[in-house]
């Protein structure tokens, strides 16, 4: 009997251990939209990670305002000029954060695609938590489909695992993607 109620307990320990690894695996915490994402590479601004709000975004609004390819409250819309989908109308103090490795410490351009009808959008990028960037401006690009290239140029990027944080400091712009290349002396 004793030893049936040992083993019972020990079953019940092993439940609830089960439970939590499970819970923050597939439940909480911050992880990879579709993978960690390579660098030198592309990031599609819509495979943000999983983790939800405060955690893996901030978005102002409360669910997703086209309806597109995600169902969280990130504003993901479709459009001519962009690769698949983008972020509509990035609102100032929205974030986005992607798990990226990056393959060698060393300096990079990143190249936002983005397209705006207003000349005042700023942002910046962070790498754990560091602005690499600081702030950059978005002009007016001549409209909501007219996209742009801005590239931004000697990035120092360490090796390996880290979290890259896109933050909208003046909102008002769309977000295609970003791409990470080696900068060229
Ligand atoms: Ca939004
Ligand atoms: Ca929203
Ligand atoms: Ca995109």
């Amino acid at each position: 009997m004793k030893s049936n109620r040992l083993m019972s307990g020990a079953l019940c320990l092993l439940g609830v251990l089960l439970v939590v690894f499970l819970a923050t695996h597939f439940l909480g915490g911050q992880r990879p939209y579709a993978g960690v994402i390579n660098l030198p590479g592309t990031i599609q601004a819509e495979n943000y990670d999983n983790g939800g709000e405060g955690v893996a975004y901030h978005d102002s609004t409360s669910g997703n305002a086209w309806g597109q390819h995600r169902s969280d409250n990130v504003d993901v819309d479709t459009g001519p000029g962009v690769a698949e989908y983008h972020i509509g109308n990035m609102a100032t103090g929205e974030w986005l954060e992607y798990t990226v490795n990056v393959a060698t410490v060393g300096q990079y351009d990143l190249v936002m695609r983005v397209c705006s009808d207003n000349p005042s959008g700023r942002f910046h990028v962070e790498s754990n938590g560091v602005n690499v960037t600081g702030t950059q401006s978005v002009p007016n690009t001549g409209g909501w489909t007219n996209y742009t290239n801005l590239k931004v140029s000697r990035i120092n990027l360490d090796a390996g695992h880290q979290i890259l944080r896109v933050y909208a400091e003046f909102g008002n712009w769309n977000f295609d993607s970003l791409t990470v290349v080696s900068h060229k002396p």
